[in-house]
């Protein structure tokens, strides 16, 4: 059996360790504690959504709703609650998402503001609203542990508190990794799932990696009502691109909120991860316009990480033994299944989607 190191214990590391342990001795290092708060997979909640103006996302999600349905039935824990989503915004911004939706034909519907505000009454309303069914949210930090206690339960060793200080190519074919203690594991194959990281330990151990910027963000918890009922919900704002604005769903811990991918730039080894409180106001202001139904007197702000690739498109790519998954862009949580099969897949040297590709961009 082929021996596989797969390097960081998030969501995608720990996905990746989770479907490779089917097909080989699979040794997962992480170099923080079980659900640490340093990177970008801690939080009780992430959007899931299958709502993008662009179709190929939309069949990626649409591929990754079964598998976590796979993930709860071999955990035996509920990962997703499908409460809906609505997005809103200009016109020109939702059609699209509308249109892609329709074309893979799946369930959505187009509401008038005030019928969108009568329904849901906690949140306000822009000019176009669509609801689709088959989103709502991820709880994070238990579909992490999952992955973790499932690839554990088939023999995944999952080692934390390791922190790899390089990845080189070894004799026939193979790749050695070194921790910071100078501990020596010799693979047939390895896995960088290193987050924000990636910029450093990725950029240094193979070619094509766009530049990859490692952000700071700050996602604010309100109190409010039942915030479980909520629906998760995207603001797009201004005429053009593909991302919203602002973003917010129910979770355990209430009503998360935040504007997408817009912190400031860090060294994930030397932020300052105090609460910055000229964002935390500007949240706290657009919740008091747009979403009614929270306390705004009760915000609780933490901070996480993005790893922003240029096109904010994925990097899934194999460069001999070393297979990366890097920068997703504040977005990817929702696809982790899928992303650990494609990790399988290209361990295995069969093919993933051609856009992920390392010097594709
Ligand atoms: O995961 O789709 C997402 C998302 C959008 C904004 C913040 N997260």
């Amino acid at each position: 059996m082929r021996n596989v190191v797969v390097v960081g214990g998030g969501v995608m590391g720990s996905a990746a360790a989770r479907t490779l342990s089917r097909h080989a001795q699979v040794t997962l290092l992480e170099q923080f504690e079980p659900g640490h708060d340093r990177g970008s997979s801690h939080g009780s909640s992430r959007i899931f959504r299958l709502a993008y103006p662009d179709p190929f996302y939309v069949d990626l999600a649409a591929q990754a709703l079964p598998l976590w349905r796979e993930l709860e039935q071999e955990s035996g824990q509920e990962l997703l609650d499908l409460v809906g989503a609505v997005d809103h915004g200009p016109r020109e911004r939702v059609e699209p998402i509308e249109a892609a939706l329709r074309a893979a034909g799946r369930p959505c519907e187009v509401l008038h503001p005030p019928a969108a505000a009568e329904r849901w009454p906690g949140l306000r309303f822009d000019e176009h609203v669509l609801f689709h069914p088959e989103a709502g949210r991820v709880h994070a930090d238990r579909a992490t542990a999952a992955f973790q206690q499932v690839a554990a339960k088939s023999g995944v060793d999952v080692r934390h508190g390791v922190r790899v200080a390089s990845v080189t190519p070894a004799r026939h074919d193979r790749v050695e990794v070194v921790t910071d203690t100078g501990e020596v594991f010799v693979a047939d194959a390895v896995v960088l799932a290193v987050g924000g990281w990636a910029a450093d330990l990725v950029a240094r151990t193979v070619p094509g990696l766009p530049t990859l910027r490692v952000t700071q963000e700050q996602p604010v918890h309100f109190p409010a009502a039942d915030p479980l009922s909520w629906p998760s919900f995207l603001h797009y704002q201004g005429a053009t691109g593909s991302e919203p604005g602002a973003y917010g769903l129910g979770s355990v811990d209430g009503v998360k909120m935040g504007f997408h991918g817009v912190g400031p730039q860090v060294d994930p080894d030397h932020r300052d991860r105090t609460v910055d409180q000229a964002a935390l106001a500007q949240v706290v202001a657009y919740a008091e316009e747009w979403v009614p139904g929270v306390d705004t007197t009760r915000a609780v702000a933490s901070t996480c990480l993005y790893t922003l690739t240029p096109d904010h498109d994925f990097v899934l790519d194999r460069h001999g033994a070393i297979t990366v998954l890097a920068g997703f862009s504040g977005h990817g949580f929702k696809f982790a299944p899928l992303i650990g099969g494609l990790a399988a897949d290209l361990v295995a040297g069969r093919r993933v989607p051609q856009r992920f590709a390392l010097g594709a961009r």
